[in-house]
C-alpha cells in the first residue's frame, strides 16, 4: 500500500498520531502537501462519510477521523498557504448558523490564503447578522458561506437577503459551497458564485473579480 493510501486508512481508523506521523514522513520525503491532501486525507474523509451514511460507524468514530483530518491540515497549513505576497482581496468566511462542520470551510480558507487573499474566518454557527456586520466592518470583497447540512442551507439565503436589505450586495462577491449544495441552489438563492471544492472556489472568485470593474472589486 502506498504512503498516501496508508494515510487514508489511518484517517478512516481515527488514528490521529498515525495520520500525523505518516503525513510528516511524506512531507519530509518531498511529497507535495497538495498530494497528501488530495490523495491521502480527502479520499479517507470520503470513505468516513460513506460509512457514516450507512450506519457502519457512528459519531464518536467520525469525531476521531475529523480530529485526525484537522491535525493533519494544521501540519500542511504552512505549505498550503506558502507563496503569499500582497493580499489581492479580503474574504470573510464562515459556516452558516446551525452548522458546526468546519473541515471543508477551513480548507477553503487555507486555499484562499495560499492564493494571496486576506482571510477573516468567523468560524462555525455564524448568524446572518454576524456575517453582514463583519463583511461591512472588514470592507470585504468576498463573503464566503459554507454549509454541510440541508437544514442549515436556508441560512445562506437569510444571510444574502440581509445583505441586500442593508444595501451591501453591490461590490461584494458572494460565494457559497458545501457538500449538499449545487449550482442550481446557488442560483436560486442569488449567490454570485458556487464551487464544488476549495480549489475551484478560489478559481471562481478570481473569475468573478476579473469580471468586475477595478473600483468595485480589486481596489479597496
Ligand atoms: Co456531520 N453530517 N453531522 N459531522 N458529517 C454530514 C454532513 C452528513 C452528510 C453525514 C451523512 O449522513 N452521510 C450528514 C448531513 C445530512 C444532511 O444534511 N442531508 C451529517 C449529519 C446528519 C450530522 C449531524 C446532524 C449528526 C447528528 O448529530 N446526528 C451532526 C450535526 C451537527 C451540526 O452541525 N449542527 C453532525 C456532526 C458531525 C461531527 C461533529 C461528528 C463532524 C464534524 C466535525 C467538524 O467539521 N469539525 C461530522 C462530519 C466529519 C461529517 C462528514 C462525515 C464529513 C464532513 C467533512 O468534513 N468532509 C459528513 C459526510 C459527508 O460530507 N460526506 C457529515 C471533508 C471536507 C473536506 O469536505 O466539508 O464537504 P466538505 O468540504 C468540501 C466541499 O464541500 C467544498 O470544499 C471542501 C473540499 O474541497 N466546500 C466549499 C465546503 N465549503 C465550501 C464553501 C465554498 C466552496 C466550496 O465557497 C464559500
Amino acid at each position: 500500500m502506498s504512503g498516501l493510501a496508508q494515510i487514508s486508512q489511518r484517517l478512516i481508523g481515527g488514528d490521529i498520531q498515525g495520520v500525523l506521523d505518516l503525513a510528516a514522513e511524506a512531507l519530509s520525503a518531498g511529497v507535495p502537501a497538495q498530494d497528501i491532501l488530495n490523495q491521502g486525507l480527502l479520499p479517507g474523509m470520503k470513505v468516513v462519510g460513506e460509512k457514516f451514511k450507512k450506519n457502519l460507524i457512528y459519531i464518536p468514530e467520525v469525531v476521531l477521523s475529523a480530529k485526525a483530518m484537522q491535525a493533519a491540515m494544521e501540519l500542511l497549513r504552512p505549505h498550503l498557504e506558502a507563496g503569499q505576497i500582497k493580499p489581492m482581496a479580503t474574504v470573510v468566511i464562515g459556516t452558516v448558523q446551525g452548522d458546526l462542520h468546519d473541515i471543508g470551510k477551513n480548507l477553503v480558507a487555507m486555499m484562499f490564503k495560499g492564493s494571496g487573499f486576506e482571510v477573516v474566518d468567523l468560524g462555525i454557527d455564524v448568524s446572518p447578522e454576524q456575517f453582514v456586520q463583519e463583511a461591512a466592518r472588514r470592507k470585504a470583497h468576498i463573503l464566503a458561506l459554507s454549509a454541510l447540512l440541508t437544514t442549515s442551507m436556508p441560512n445562506m439565503k437569510k444571510t444574502l437577503d440581509l445583505l441586500s436589505e442593508r444595501g451591501l450586495r453591490g461590490g461584494l462577491i458572494t460565494m457559497v459551497g458545501g457538500a449538499p449544495l449545487t449550482q442550481a441552489y446557488a442560483d436560486q438563492i442569488g449567490a454570485d458564485g458556487y464551487a464544488q471544492n476549495a480549489s475551484l472556489a478560489v478559481e471562481r472568485v478570481k473569475e468573478l473579480l476579473k469580471s468586475r470593474t477595478p473600483q468595485s472589486s480589486q481596489e479597496s
